[in-house]
């Protein structure tokens, strides 16, 4: 799977994507990061992606012919007319089942906004999907855009190495993970529950599902709450 990401901040991205599983799927060819500067489609000799917004009010508002030449750029150069996204606070709220979505595309245009957003009209006539991370302030979408990149690699086969960790996700559906141990049997005077060391797997099985049920109960019962949505969601 490709990403074409159109940011003022390629370093931003490509920082992010030089270590650990990522680097490892772009390694072997899994996924694709092509990283665009939105000022080298920028016109004038200042190349100016900014200005200032109609009707007042502060701040900047990228200008829309550098959007639009690079996305063209990304079409001309792609078989598949991959679709354009937008991160906004605006956007579609970024879950598990969206990424299942994303994670079907051969390729996508990931757009980072910065400053107070972007022109209207690259919303209405380019872009086709609105994408938010969550309830809170970022200073610009590129951090947004690596989210949905790591969300999304990691649904794509051979590129989380443990895929019984993934299996275990759906397994697990919309439930918080139970506790994990590992060596030493005790440690500071706090002992591994016997359970895990009893070598009975059916047992083990019903310990950990019991546990990550009281844990979801206790600090996401909105998870339980919406399990019927979710699971129509997941299809
Ligand atoms: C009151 C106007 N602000 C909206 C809350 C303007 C504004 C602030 C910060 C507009 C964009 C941003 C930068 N954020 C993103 O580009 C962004 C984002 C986010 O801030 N939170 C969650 N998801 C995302 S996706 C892109």
């Amino acid at each position: 799977m490709t990403f074409h990401v159109i940011t003022l901040f390629p370093g931003i991205i490509r920082g992010a994507l030089q270590d650990s599983i990522l680097k490892k799927a772009q390694d072997k060819g899994l996924i694709q990061v092509e990283v665009y500067n939105l000022r080298d489609f920028a016109q004038g000799k200042h190349r100016t992606t900014d200005d200032y917004p109609y009707g007042g009010g502060g701040g900047m508002v990228l200008k829309p012919e550098p959007l639009f030449a690079a996305v063209h750029h990304i079409w001309e150069r792609t078989s598949d007319k991959p679709k354009v996204i937008y991160l906004t606070p605006e956007g579609t709220l970024l879950s598990q089942a969206l990424a299942k979505d994303l994670a079907q595309q051969k390729s996508l245009i990931l757009i980072c906004g910065r400053y107070e957003g972007i022109d209207e009209r690259v919303r209405l006539h380019l872009v086709d999907q609105e994408i938010s991370i969550g309830d809170y302030v970022l200073t610009g979408g590129e951090l947004a855009a690596l989210v949905l990149i790591d969300v999304t690699s990691r649904l794509i086969p051979g590129v989380v190495g443990n895929e019984d960790s993934v299996k275990r996700e759906s397994f697990y559906d919309n439930l918080l993970d139970y506790p994990h141990y590992t060596r030493p049997r005790e440690f500071k005077g706090m002992k591994v529950p016997e359970v895990l060391l009893s070598g009975d797997h059916k047992k083990i099985e019903q310990w950990r599902k019991q546990q990550a049920l009281q844990r979801t109960l206790e600090r996401r019962p909105d998870l339980i709450k919406d399990k019927d949505k979710n699971m129509k969601e997941e299809g």
